[in-house]
């Protein structure tokens, strides 16, 4: 099933993976709750005169249905932390060598990319800026300093799977790498302020050459 954006980054599938994992097991245990709710309603006996059973619990044979309930949901919320903990610890808690290093800044109501201009590092004076339009290498390894100006904001790429808040004061390294050249959306996902809706971005995933060719037209202006 397609109901999300198109995955374009190399982790995307990992976590649209987790995401139907848990979607699965929880709709089908839902289904199965309800089923065992609903249908000794609908199934009672007509006949009232009869006294009804009332089973409170007294010895395992009455409670090992519940137990089962128990053991499974268990192994399936195990099964969930076991996946979700390599992931995390791949995209959350590591950070591949780059490729590229830029500074991806937060302000009422834009976004504000800083790449390294031809010294190659950040942070120095021949530092290039634009606002709202990123552009960065296919295939590439880009390390983004997440950081916000005013008040918090957060960096979402729905096509790479990636949401990090931008917090003032502090900047924040996280990675990503696209594997699909085109343009997309990069928008903020955190209220920040009466044109918050505004605080759209489009990042142009190009090939290497290009990319070179759109730093140096940067540099020029
Ligand atoms: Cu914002």
């Amino acid at each position: 099933m397609n109901i999300f954006p198109e995955n374009a980054s190399s982790y995307g599938a990992e976590i649209d993976f987790i995401f139907w994992l848990i979607t699965i097991v929880v709709a089908v245990a839902g289904v199965v709750v309800l089923f065992l709710v609903l249908y000794p309603i609908f199934n009672r006996k007509k006949d009232y005169t009869k006294e009804q059973r009332y089973l409170k619990g007294d010895n395992f044979k009455q409670l090992r249905w519940i137990y089962l309930g128990i053991v499974l949901l268990a192994i399936a919320d195990f099964s969930f932390l076991f996946k979700e903990e390599s992931t995390w610890t791949k995209i959350e808690e590591t950070l591949p060598n780059k490729d590229l290093h830029i500074a991806v800044i937060g302000r009422q109501w834009m976004w504000e990319f800083v790449y390294p201009g031809p010294d190659g590092k950040l942070y120095t004076d021949d530092d290039v800026k634009a606002i709202n339009q990123l552009h960065i290498p296919v295939n590439a390894t880009v390390h983004m300093d997440i950081q916000a100006y005013d008040v918090i904001h957060s960096v979402f790429i729905p096509n790479a799977r990636f949401k990090q808040d931008a917090l003032p004061g502090r900047s924040i390294t996280r990675w990503v790498k696209m594997t699909k050249t085109g343009e997309y959306p990069l928008t903020c996902a955190e209220i920040c302020g009466i044109a918050h809706a505004n605080m759209k971005a489009t990042i142009t995933v190009e090939s290497e050459e290009d990319f070179n060719k759109t730093i140096a037209k940067l540099y020029k202006e």
